[in-house]
């Protein structure tokens, strides 16, 4: 079922087959894929490898504040308090306001997704251990599906679904989001956050492309550079080494897609609004030295945290 595709755009585009879902969309998540269908490069298994070790407290520590467990960056400003006030708690404190900023930034990307219904499907690409999917069937109602090419992330998140109630709706996959296998034109929504630093940016909106309904929203919240001030800044290549990633810069987004019939609506700036939050966690118990390489890209203007969305036409 090709939904409102235009015959010209499936030309165009024509690209091959993904590997079909095991198993029917309203089943459980499958989990028994074979890893080579999956992770088709070296750079892919060195990412997955990343996130199949990855147990870091700045992470599993924010998320064990009420089991939403997130990988990306927060916004808003944080309460002097939680650096002031009795030393005993100081650190719970801060933890705790860091996990309020990141689950603010994932509020800030749904508010972006537009009107959700509850039969409809929503898709979380580049799902971490899932935070944002748990958070989007809560406010939305609907179904969610994320997906990772950490089968350990896809494991661990499967579990949290569970725990909470929600298996039935939130359900996540072993997959290649270039490449899913989830059926066409049945999404009215898809969003990454802070995953697309990892893949081609063309072949990543072609398949978003392929899998929204015509007139579903796509959301991205990313870390870019900054095509104004030339090319990749020290710092951004810092941070590019520490996750294995790939920084794009800000004009590729435009670019692929425009090539891919997702046509912007919004574009928010969002890079002063996470500052405080860098300088929260750089004085944290959980600071991994990756700090200072965001500090310094920011305040420099070399690198820019943006959310776009965009309709697909
Ligand atoms: N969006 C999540 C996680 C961001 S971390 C959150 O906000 O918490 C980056 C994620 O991208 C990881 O889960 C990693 O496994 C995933 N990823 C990287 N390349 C991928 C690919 N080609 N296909 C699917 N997931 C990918
Ligand atoms: C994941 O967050 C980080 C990324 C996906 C890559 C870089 C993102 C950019 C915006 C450039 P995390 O929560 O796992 O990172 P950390 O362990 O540092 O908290
Ligand atoms: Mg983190």
């Amino acid at each position: 079922p090709c939904l409102h595709v235009p015959h010209t755009w499936k030309h165009r585009h024509r690209r091959k087959e993904p590997p079909p879902m095991t198993t029917t969309p309203d089943a459980p998540a499958q989990t028994s894929v074979l890893p080579s269908t999956v992770l088709r490069t070296a750079y892919q298994k060195s990412v997955a490898d990343y996130w199949n070790k990855e147990k870091d407290p700045v992470n599993l520590r924010l998320g064990d504040v009420d089991g939403l467990y997130h990988h990306h960056y927060g916004i808003g400003d944080y309460d002097p308090s939680a650096l002031e006030g009795p030393e005993e708690t100081r650190d719970a404190r801060i933890i705790e306001e860091l996990h309020r900023l990141e689950s603010a930034q994932a509020d800030v990307l749904l508010d972006h997704l537009g009107t959700v219904r509850p039969d409809q499907r929503l898709l979380d690409a580049g799902c971490g251990r899932g935070g944002s999917s748990i958070m989007a069937n809560a406010r939305f109602g609907c179904q969610v599906d994320g997906v990772s090419i950490s089968q350990a992330q896809v494991d661990f998140a499967n579990e949290q679904a569970r725990k909470r109630g929600v298996a039935d709706k939130v359900r996540y996959h072993f997959r290649n989001m270039l490449d899913t296998g989830l059926p066409t034109g049945a999404f009215q929504g898809i969003w990454n956050n802070e995953s697309t630093m990892y893949v081609d940016l063309f072949e990543l909106f072609a398949e978003h492309a392929r899998q929204l309904a015509y007139g579903g929203r796509y959301v991205v919240i990313t870390g870019c550079y900054n095509d104004v001030t030339g090319g990749r800044s020290k710092a951004v290549s810092r941070i590019d080494e520490h996750y294995t990633c790939n920084i794009h810069p800000r004009s590729a987004y435009f670019k692929a897609m425009a090539a891919n019939g997702l046509v912007p609506m919004n574009v928010v700036d969002l890079t002063a609004a996470t500052i405080p939050y860098w300088e929260l966690r750089a004085q944290s118990s959980v600071a991994t030295g990756v700090e200072d390489p965001f500090l310094t890209a920011y305040r420099e203007g070399s690198f820019h945290y943006l959310l776009i969305a965009a309709d697909r036409i």
